[in-house]
């Protein structure tokens, strides 16, 4: 196979020679191709066969154990000025990365076989959608890049009629952690990326391009590229909205895009349109609309269990890829929080022995399937016009400080109670887990470019659109002292969502406090919840002490960015510094 794309054939040519692999496959998508790929990796102990019967066309895959997560301090966005990266990215001269790459993906390809991936981030015939082309050296990657992408014939025609694309160069390596690097070049529209093949890392369609390369894209042509899951809300009469909502790594998005009403919700629907990462444009109308560029989910695995999230427990029963979960003794996947079986031997393949220590599944165990498989899945997603937004969710994982639920006065201070996000770090990324830091819109390791020019960014909608989405910020994960969560979480978060939806229709009232407006308690519907007016009263208020430190924290933080943040941003948080002062 070739392409008509002089470009994209050029660039072939030149991995080839560079990388000098040993065959050259162009992938096409189809179901075929796929079945042979799995077939090759249970050849070759890349997957592992799960219970046939119980979990049909499930494999397990063991990634290095040094491979697990995606790896920061190894991400680099390069620019020719490091302002333009800025103080939120680890830079390189372009120059310099492509030198280091080049000595690297040198010969890499050996005695491998090199795979050519066109794929189309969104609905094929949207015109918000964007496509790519991923050369790598895994079979791994090319079979969740099926899962997670529009991937193969349908692509490369598109490219072929559009021209444009990003491209993406990935081999695995020798999954050494010391010959590891994830480059990024905006201004090329390239990423390169060596040694890992672990989700974030190594799917380029995933982070690095639909969220870094694409939200540097967005900026010049006026749109933004986040790190959301989409969600659509039905209630009882029929009535529908679509909220977005950004929360880092780890901390819940899956789960609220796949929500299961509670009973007291008799009649809501909840349909899943994306669980990660939305790109958001203004219409002809002037109406903020948005897609969801991929077609599959990697997911969380461990606390995945039919009661805290039957979606998505149901749709990984089959045809689903597992990485680093744990083994049953009749070849089941297990998980801590699945809530049946036990496990035998543990995510490296050790039997697991009755005394120890680490959990037997990796907390950043992942699963790939496709979107379609989710019984909420909402056609919707495949809209080439996506969908108009209701509500922007910021949040975060906080022990305290934030409340359960507040709104912003107006979008630009929601672009401030964006930009102030600061959670809980986990597993996603390697590092330490349980640290409070900064996490803008929860795209801390996901910006390809400067946070003080992003905000900006974020603060020229008003003047682009007609009708901008009321943006509020949640915070599931309050604790009492001994460490016990003060909210039910999970379905019951639609109490949350009904009060925001109620605000973007006028019809509920809220108290207007210094940080933003928040629910009265008997407006956020607790009926039927075991959780009582103390509880409910420190879940919504706000303790100006606590405050007054956050938001001096926040303009610390605000300071790396020196004279390249935004006036207006600055004057969001004297305002609300100042209504704190009393
Ligand atoms: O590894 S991924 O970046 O794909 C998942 C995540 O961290 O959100
Ligand atoms: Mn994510």
């Amino acid at each position: 196979m070739s392409t008509s794309n002089e470009s994209l054939q050029q660039w072939i040519d030149e991995v080839a020679a560079l990388t000098r692999p040993d065959a050259i496959r162009w992938c096409d998508g189809s179901e075929k191709e796929y079945a042979g790929l799995i077939q090759q990796m249970l050849g070759s102990g890349e997957l592992l066969e799960l219970n046939r019967q119980r979990y049909p066309n499930c494999y397990l895959h063991r990634s290095d154990p040094s491979d697990v997560a995606r790896v920061e301090h190894l991400t680099f966005v390069c620019t020719p000025e490091q302002q333009e990266a800025g103080p939120n990215n680890n830079w390189m001269h372009p120059q310099e990365a492509r030198d280091q790459m080049r000595a690297l993906f040198d010969g890499c390809m050996r005695g491998r076989t090199m795979y050519v991936v066109p794929y189309c981030m969104g609905p094929v015939d949207s015109p918000y959608s964007r496509c790519g082309v991923e050369i790598t050296d895994s079979a791994y990657v090319v079979a969740n890049m099926r899962l997670m992408t529009r991937m193969g014939k349908a692509a490369l025609e598109r490219i072929e009629r559009e021209g444009g694309f990003v491209k993406g160069l990935h081999s695995i390596g020798e999954l050494d952690p010391n010959r590891r690097f994830i480059m990024h070049f905006p201004q090329d529209l390239e990423i390169q990326s060596y040694g890992s093949g672990y989700g974030g890392n190594a799917l380029l369609g995933k982070k690095c391009h639909a969220l870094r390369i694409a939200s540097y894209q967005a900026r010049s042509e006026g749109w933004l590229a986040e790190h959301m899951l989409l969600v659509e809300i039905e209630s009882p009469e029929g009535e529908k909205h679509y909220i977005a909502a950004a929360f880092p790594s780890a901390c819940g998005k899956t789960n609220l895009a796949m929500l299961i009403p509670p009973a007291a919700y008799a009649g809501w629907k909840v349909r899943t349109i994306g669980d990660d990462i939305a790109w958001l444009h203004v219409d002809e109308a002037g109406q903020l609309r948005a897609i969801n560029p991929e077609s599959g989910y990697f997911g969380v695995v461990p606390g995945t269990s039919r009661k805290t999230n039957r979606n998505a427990y149901e749709m990984i029963q089959h045809d689903t890829i597992f990485t680093n979960v744990a083994l049953t003794a009749d070849q089941e996947p297990w998980w801590e929080g699945k809530g049946e079986g036990e496990p035998a031997y543990d995510w490296k393949g050790q039997p697991v022995t009755a005394d120890r220590q680490e959990p037997a599944a990796h907390p950043n165990s992942r699963f790939t399937v496709a979107a379609k498989q989710n019984p909420a899945y909402s056609p919707l997603a495949d809209d080439p016009a996506g969908v108009p937004l209701s509500a922007i969710i910021f949040g975060g994982r906080r022990r305290e400080v934030a409340p359960l639920v507040y709104e912003a006065f107006d979008w630009n201070h929601g672009v401030l109670v964006g930009a102030g996000v600061a959670s809980e770090t986990t597993a996603a990324a390697t590092g330490k887990v349980g640290v409070v830091r900064r996490d803008p819109m929860a795209m801390k390791p996901f910006c390809g470019y400067n946070f003080a020019d992003y905000w900006g960014h974020w603060l020229s909608f008003p003047a682009r659109a007609r009708k901008l989405p009321k943006i509020f910020h949640v915070n599931w994960f309050r604790q009492d002292r001994d460490g016990n969560f003060l909210w039910p979480g999970f379905g019951d978060n639609l109490r949350v969502l009904r009060w925001i939806i109620d605000r973007c229709e006028g019809r509920v009232a809220a108290r207007e406090t210094a940080i933003g407006y928040l629910p009265a308690p008997a407006d956020l519907d607790t009926s039927g919840l075991d959780i009582d007016a103390t509880t409910l009263e420190a879940l919504l208020s706000v303790d100006k002490a606590a405050w007054r430190k956050e938001i001096s924290a926040i303009g610390e933080y605000f300071q790396e960015y020196g004279d390249r943040l935004p006036e207006l941003l600055a004057a969001e948080l004297e305002r609300v510094a100042s209504g704190l002062q009393d």
